[in-house]
């Protein structure tokens, strides 16, 4: 059977590559997509419930079967409560992502974790001020271990608000103390929502989606927030750094090692592994011209962001790059992982390891990374991966590699600016920038692979709309070309003149997922810089092709936090109207920012204009007919 590689994903790289896996009948995410056809009703519409055993239950959308669960839920109940699990669960990926860093930081501290070191003194001492914690005059690690403890109390904290929350607009904290949802505790908020929604909890959808918001908020700005800023003291804060994208970089003369999840702490010490001289020669003694690390999905985002490591795809090329027959090794850690790679693996030639004790997958090597052993189990990894060369049989690397630039932190972008953020609000102000827009998240097979986000972006970039990105969403945009500073070739007047003067590229890359905090971070320091609130701002969120509950907590924390937002993929609400009414009206008057869901990109390109320039006008600001 002939499937339309073209139907499926706009990348040249993922036609090619599907067409290789059709012949030699390896299936893939879409195959097993179309196996699911048709899929649930009720759960799409999010009013199926199997919280517990008297159930499962499900109401019947039309009206004619039961309108209650066994114990008399109603569809507003159930859409709630399933909604607010898909938050806690993501809230909890991020925030537990971010204690493992704390652990490295702590480790540290203690002298304990070899290979591991503070890369940036500056960041450590900025954030542990913000803690109150004394930095003159003191070693760094004596600061990081009293940054570590500070941090872990985020977790399981007894004060009535995040640290973090602090660098949120003073008019946005006050919200969220009125509304009561300014988050605790990080555990705390996850381990409540799990709470209400037990079954004979919290019945109330209002104060279940009230909670969300307070859940997905102690993720932004709390468990992300951790992940990121702990990152950048323990590897560095990135600066712009030129990579290249696709499956083009794989190498068919050298060792193809390639790191796939989110967490740095792992993919830090392979680079150092791979990068050892001593590694390279036994690479070199093994007939190969070298190792070539190569990055994937989020933990992939971490070393090009801070190293320039060159990313081989998102997270629909996460089996298709395997196909190619170049991958000498695939180290996992978390998150985003299918559980189909360990099979396409064994198609291949390529050696699958895990290493978390948190993650296990079928068909792969688990090799457990911890703090103390990280480097050594590193270079153990590297090693079996140069052994593993002799073993490949044909390499298929359909394309050549496209040039991007990545690495801009915040810091780096002020930096751009000159040292402040008041050039970029003079061209805010003089309307040459119309406003910014965070384009983030997955990929997913119910919307053309990378088509959502290259759309979109392209659309906002024409209309000097100024387009941040993390997550797959960059690596889309990167394959497409949109961040090389030529790219303002594809951007509209006033931006392109903005950019040109500046040297960056019209699509800034801003980092892997957790690293949306970035985002937040600069919209807050532009509120500031305005006196005003995030909400006011001419600014806006979208995931195009979100697939993950994580995704679900950014969509909640984004809004929350006064950011328009437009999902490509409807999450399953359509089940409670009441629901979707809040979410896509009410929150307007509770939080100052909504959600809408727009599958067409083309489409929301249009939302994300019409709403940048409504915000302009609030402001007092020049008016555009979108
Ligand atoms: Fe059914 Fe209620 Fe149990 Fe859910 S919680 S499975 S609706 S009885
Ligand atoms: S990896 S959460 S598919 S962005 Fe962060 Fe990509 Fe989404 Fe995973």
């Amino acid at each position: 059977m002939t499937h339309h590689h073209k139907t499926r994903t706009i990348a040249k790289d993922g036609q090619l590559l599907l067409q290789k896996m059709e012949t030699d009948q390896v299936e893939t995410v879409w195959d097993r997509h179309d196996a699911q056809q048709p899929q649930c009703g009720f759960c799409e519409m999010g009013v199926s419930c199997r919280i517990c055993v008297m159930g499962p239950c499900r109401i019947d959308p039309f009206g004619e079967g039961p309108q209650q669960g066994v114990c008399g839920a109603d569809a507003d109940i159930i859409v709630a409560r399933n909604l607010c699990r898909m938050i806690a669960a993501g809230a909890a990926a991020h925030s537990d992502h971010g204690r493992d860093l704390v652990d490295v930081l702590a480790s540290v501290a203690e002298n304990s974790a070899p290979g591991y070191e503070i890369r940036d003194t500056e960041k450590l001492c900025k954030v542990a001020a913000e803690y109150g914690i004394d930095t003159q005059g003191r070693q760094p690690a004596e600061v990081a271990g009293d940054l570590a403890y500070a941090l872990q109390e985020e977790y399981g904290t007894r004060k009535k608000e995040l640290s973090m929350a602090g660098r949120a607009p003073e008019k946005r904290r006050d919200l969220w103390r009125k509304l009561n949802i300014m988050p605790r505790g990080i555990d705390r908020e996850t381990s409540e929502a799990m709470h209400r929604t037990h079954m004979g909890v919290d019945n109330g959808w209002q104060s279940l989606m009230l909670h969300s918001l307070r859940n997905a908020l102690s993720d932004g700005w709390g468990g992300s927030m951790i992940a990121t800023e702990v990152s950048d003291i323990l590897f560095g804060t990135p600066k712009p750094t030129p990579t290249k994208v696709n499956t083009g970089v794989l190498k068919s003369d050298q060792v193809n090692v390639v790191v796939h999840g989110h967490n740095p702490v792992v993919s830090e010490m392979v680079m150092a592994a791979a990068q050892d001289p001593e590694m390279i020669q036994f690479a070199e003694s093994r007939g190969a011209k070298g190792i070539n690390l190569c990055g994937l999905c989020c933990t992939g985002n971490e070393l090009l962001m801070r190293h320039g490591i060159p990313m081989a795809g998102n997270h629909l090329m996460t089996e298709l790059v395997i196909a190619t027959g170049a991958v000498d090794m695939m180290i996992v850690d978390y998150q985003c992982i299918m559980p189909s790679l360990g099979h396409v693996a064994s198609c291949y030639h390529t050696e699958m390891i895990s290493t978390s004790d948190k993650a296990r997958f079928p068909g792969m090597q688990h090799m457990e990374f911890h703090p103390d052993n990280a480097r050594k189990m590193a270079y153990d990894v590297v090693k079996r991966a140069v052994e593993n060369y002799a073993n490949r049989g044909s390499v298929y690397i359909p394309v050549e590699s496209v040039d991007a630039v990545g690495g801009f932190s915040v810091e780096a972008v002020i930096n751009a600016l000159g040292g402040a953020p008041d050039p970029l609000l003079d061209a805010l102000k003089a309307g040459k920038i119309r406003g910014a827009a965070g384009i983030v998240g997955c990929n997913n097979p119910k919307i053309k692979h990378d088509y959502g986000h290259v759309t979109l972006t392209k659309r906002l970039i024409e209309n000097d709309i100024l387009v941040l990105d993390t997550g797959c969403a960059a690596v889309a945009n990167a394959k497409a070309g949109f961040k090389i500073s030529d790219a303002i070739s594809h951007a509209g007047p006033g931006l392109k003149e903005v950019c040109g003067s500046l040297g960056i590229p019209p699509v800034l890359h801003f980092g892997s997922c957790v690293d949306n905090v970035r985002i937040l971070v600069l919209a807050a320091a532009l509120a500031d810089a305005l006196g005003t609130d995030i909400s006011d701002l001419p600014l806006a969120g979208a995931a195009p092709e979100w697939y993950s509950e994580k995704a679900v907590s950014i969509g909640a924390y984004v809004v929350a936090s006064g950011i328009y937002t437009v999902l490509g993929p409807m999450p399953p609400i359509a089940g409670s109207m009441n629901v979707v009414d809040l979410l896509t009206r009410g929150l307007q008057g509770v939080v100052g920012a909504t959600f809408a869901v727009e599958p067409d990109p083309e489409k929301a390109a249009g939302l994300i204009q019409s709403h940048i320039e409504n915000q302009r006008g609030n402001l007092g600001l020049d008016v555009k007919n979108a």
